[in-house]
């Protein structure tokens, strides 16, 4: 109410070049009101969005940028600035506005500073339209300055726990005495919606266990969400569980007591080995004065006439749209700009000392943050001898990874529990368990808590940590939503997944992972790679760990696969294609291709060689991965899968959905149409027809050879 003076003297670009000079308060709630008419606006104009959270919480992501942040706008990926997460994401206006006011610069996807804005005003004047760099909800790496993708609620929160594992990981390898190189906080808000998600929960007893006191979750207790009031579904304390969580929990009762925040903000600046949560209490729209405190306010236009109103109520220029008022971008650069700017000035010269005196730890932080991988990743690494029996794809994976996790020093991760099961434990001395008192350990245990441990994964892998997490594959399903998200985000996370089909046979069906590979590779920009044999496991690494910009699921056996010969049938190395021709018949093209991957890779080589004794030209393609597959070149594919022979069979202990597109209509998927049952795995192979026998009846039935 105090900024009318001041803005109408340059309502609609007509500036009458004001002499009073403003105060700072003055300037701070002119700054607040911008940022709630830019949000008013651009829901205004897109017809679409929410404006009632930005009205609300303007005062407090204001604190936070302008007063409290180690943030430079002028390099938004700078490794050592404090993170802001925007969990409630559907209020992206706020973070629109204030990544416009600070001058936020783009930077692209190979981390080069663009210099241009990361957000323009034309941006937010086409709020939510085509190729706007102000999009509905927060996205990373579409617009600079955003440090996840939000907008699951629940996501921001969870993700801001592995920001702040990374922080601690990081901290506790890279600072010396005297080089406090990591030194961020993480700030993240969040509303009744990331709370009550079970995710938000998870996230929040693993943070508390670990003592994360680099991190802050400011929660906007409106009590509205849109069925009304958060009467209808959600009256727990929130304070008691966060405390009983072991959280240090803080209450600020008015949102627009910009003192009152920074306050709050204060201690849990100070506050050490527990999470800070701030509870604030806001008034949804505030300001409109028939939608305040409604669940109207949420998600959808004010109306013009309601716009007048809070407009009038802010003492902003009724008709004025998309205002900048004069001095609001120059208090942004002495608050957050010129703080930024010092603060990462201070860092650039304690790295360059820090590089003279430590030059290989300053050589890994640059590596990492450009995401490449350190001389010599991957040298020992296990090459397996033919051996009938063989080895589980569990096993060789943990092998691998014991070698790559020495090899690559920010190479790090877990299990849900599973570890032992999993075969995803670091064994190597000195490899450690990350626990709070332990921050440099290598091992991260999630708990029972797959959720959470994927998108904590993904925090860790935006904070530029190379990542894996593990869980049995039927589990992906309890870790989904995040996984989805490393792939929108386009983050090299790496999901493990052990006991990937019937091999648990007796456990039954609740353990056997049937529609989960297609669902995985329904997700675009996701490599999902099922190995065949030991040899392909290296390999799939091999590939896996080279991808800078896209997660990659590995999905294991339990049992043990027999190693082929690889003297007898082709590299390895194929891997890398997606799939390739494995075995052959000698001399000509064939008369049947046998398609499989994982475990019934043997199963078809089995078949393969049954068929030949028979006079039957059979070829198998070990296909490990559809997707790197679909990405080769025509020519390639067409030599693995030539057009000509349409006679195929594809073989895969999972839903057949999906398959038709390389075996073709007239060819035959030898896969699973129901859930599958409890036996001993010999016994479901034999009822489900995962045996050589009948993969070779198929073949012969295709061929009309019975
Ligand atoms: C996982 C998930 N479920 C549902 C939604 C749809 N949704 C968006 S906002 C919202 C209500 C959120 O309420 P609250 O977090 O209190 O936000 P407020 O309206 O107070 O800003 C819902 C259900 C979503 N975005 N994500
Ligand atoms: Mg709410």
């Amino acid at each position: 109410m105090s900024s009318i003076a001041n803005v109408t003297e340059s309502i609609g670009g007509v500036k009458t070049a004001s002499t009073n000079p403003k105060t700072d308060a003055e300037l701070d709630q002119l700054s607040i009101d911008t940022i709630r008419t830019l949000s008013i606006d651009a829901v205004q104009r897109a017809k679409s969005g929410h404006p009632g959270t930005p009205m609300a919480l303007a005062p407090l992501v204001y604190t936070i940028w302008n007063r409290v942040m180690r943030f430079d706008p002028a390099d938004p990926i700078w490794p050592n600035r404090d993170r802001f997460v925007l969990s409630n994401g559907h209020a992206s206006m706020l973070l629109w506005s204030v990544l416009h006011l600070t001058g936020t610069c783009a930077v692209n996807a190979e981390y080069e500073r663009l210099g241009q804005p990361s957000v323009s005003l034309d941006d937010i004047r086409r709020f939510r339209q085509i190729d706007s760099k102000a999009p509905g909800h927060p996205e990373y790496h579409w617009v600079s300055g955003v440090e996840t993708t939000t907008g699951p609620l629940g996501q921001g929160i969870a993700t801001s726990v592995g920001m702040a594992i990374a922080e601690k990981w990081l901290a506790n390898r890279y600072n010396r005495p005297g080089f406090p190189i990591f030194d961020y906080d993480i700030y993240a808000v969040c509303g009744d919606g990331c709370l009550m998600e079970g995710v938000g929960s998870e996230a929040a007893s693993l943070a508390a266990h670990l003592g994360l006191d680099n991190l802050c979750w400011i929660y906007d207790n409106n009590h509205i969400t849109i069925e009304g009031s958060t009467n209808l579904a959600f009256t727990e304390d929130v304070a008691t569980r966060f405390l009983g969580y072991g959280w240090n929990v803080l209450r600020v009762g008015d949102a627009n007591d910009c003192g009152h925040i920074h306050q709050a903000l204060d201690v849990f600046r100070t506050t050490t080995g527990r999470p800070t949560l701030i509870i604030l209490d806001s008034h949804i729209g505030y300001g409109s004065p028939n939608k305040q405190d409604t669940a109207a306010a949420h998600g959808e236009p004010l109306g013009d006439d309601e716009v007048r109103l809070a407009k009038r109520s802010y003492g902003w220029p009724e008709d004025a749209q998309f205002l900048v008022p004069d001095g609001v971008r120059e208090h942004f650069a002495a608050g957050v700009g010129a703080r930024g700017a010092a603060a990462r000035r201070t860092w650039t010269e304690l790295l360059a000392s820090y590089r003279s005196s430590f030059p290989e730890l300053a050589n890994e932080i640059d590596a990492m943050q450009r995401r490449e991988l350190p001389a010599g990743w991957d040298r020992n690494l296990p090459v397996f001898a033919a051996d009938a029996k063989g080895v589980a794809g569990r096993d060789a994976s943990g092998k691998v990874l014991n070698v790559l996790a020495q090899n690559i020093p920010w190479f790090l991760g877990g299990s849900a529990d599973l570890g032992p099961s999993n075969k995803t434990t670091l064994k190597y001395e000195g490899a450690g368990d990350f626990q709070a008192g332990n921050y440099g350990g290598k091992n991260l245990h999630f708990g029972i808590r797959e959720h959470a441990m994927a998108a904590t994964l993904n925090g860790l892998s935006l904070s530029k940590v190379r990542v894996f997490g593990a869980t049995f594959f039927i589990f992906s399903d309890y870790a989904r939503p995040a996984i989805r998200l490393s792939a929108l985000m386009e983050l090299p996370t790496i999901f493990v997944f052990t006991h990937d089909a019937m091999g648990d046979g007796e456990d039954g069906p609740t353990h056997q992972p049937v529609e989960h590979l297609a669902s995985l590779r329904a997700i675009p920009g996701l490599i999902t790679l099922r190995p065949g044999d030991a040899n392909e496991v290296v390999e799939a690494y091999r590939y896996i760990m080279q991808l800078r910009h896209q997660p990659a699921a590995i999905v294991l056996s339990r049992q043990p696969l027999p190693t082929l010969d690889r003297a007898r049938y082709a590299p390895a190395a194929g891997v890398a294609r997606g799939a390739y021709v494995l075995a052959d018949a000698p001399g000509g093209p064939p008369d049947v291709i046998l398609i499989a991957s994982g475990s019934e890779v043997s199963l078809a080589v089995q078949a393969h060689e049954q068929l030949l004794a028979e006079g039957i030209r059979s070829r198998v393609v070990s296909m490990p991965s559809w997707e790197i597959f679909d990405h080769q070149t025509k020519e390639y594919r067409d030599s693995v899968l030539p057009p000509s022979v349409t006679a195929r069979v594809a073989v895969e202990q999972a839903s057949s959905f999906g398959w038709e597109r390389y075996v073709g209509s007239g060819g035959r998927i030898i896969g699973m149409k129901t859930f599958g049952a409890s036996a001993p795995l010999k016994a479901l192979q034999e009822k489900f027809g995962f045996e050589h026998v009948h993969v070779a009846a198929t073949a012969r039935e295709l061929l009309g050879k019975r």
